[in-house]
């Protein structure tokens, strides 16, 4: 079936030193990254690997990918899924031991924005992520592509301002640069050390 792949590192990334500032002393963060296929999710996880585990060439998942940072008191473990239309239905699978999703948007794909909404609405509706009220990033990632919608447009496009069970929030992200990506991070790091 899916391609288990995994990295692990005693040097700091972004989410490690981000959870030593912030004092997070529980051991293990389980994040899902969900979103369509081409949107940038292993790009942005690439982006927050430390340096040393980083890919040169990020290609199409296939099925779903684990990346662990381990460093100081917190290991994070990144559940990167493919998404490919045959490969959806995996996601429900990974939703009871997230302790946050994060829903990757391509702002430039306007034609498939109703895609990502009917999928988000699966989410949504599945009662391992309403019971839990799993907080939800959103990150409209390609902010950087001239003809991206910004984040406020996603947000009505996505229809955001109707899930009302969940904390959530949305940034604009560069996922090549990772541009924005920190600011985002640091929300979902205070979101879920209360829930480790
Ligand atoms: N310009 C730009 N390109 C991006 C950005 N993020 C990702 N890309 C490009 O978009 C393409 C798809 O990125 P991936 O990270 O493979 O997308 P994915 O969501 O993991 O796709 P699947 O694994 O098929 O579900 C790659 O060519 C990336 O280089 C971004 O913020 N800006
Ligand atoms: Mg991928």
């Amino acid at each position: 079936m899916a391609g288990l792949e995994r990295s692990r590192s005693t040097r700091p990334g972004l989410l490690n030193r981000l959870a030593t500032f912030l004092g997070i002393k529980k051991k293990e963060a389980q994040i899902l990254f969900v979103g369509l296929d081409n949107s940038g999710k292993s790009t942005l996880i690439n982006f927050l690997k430390p340096d040393s585990y980083k890919r040169q060439e990020v290609v199409p998942t296939i099925g779903y990918s684990v990346e662990q940072f381990t460093a100081g008191r917190i290991s994070f473990t990144v559940f990167d899924m493919s998404g490919q239309g045959k490969s959806r239905p995996l996601w429900e699978h990974y939703y009871r031991d997230a302790h946050a999703v994060v829903f990757v948007l391509d702002s430039t794909d306007r034609l498939r924005m109703e895609v990502a909404r009917e999928e988000l609405n699966n989410l949504l509706l599945h009662a391992d992520v309403s019971t839990r009220k799993v907080p939800i990033l959103f990150l409209a990632n390609k902010m950087d592509c001239k003809d991206a919608l910004g984040p406020i447009q996603v947000s009505v496009d996505m229809c955001l301002h109707e899930i009302n069970l969940h904390s959530w929030h949305i940034c604009a992200t560069n996922a090549v640069t990772g541009e924005g990506v920190e600011e985002g991070i640091l929300w979902l790091t205070e979101q879920i050390k209360h829930r480790l």
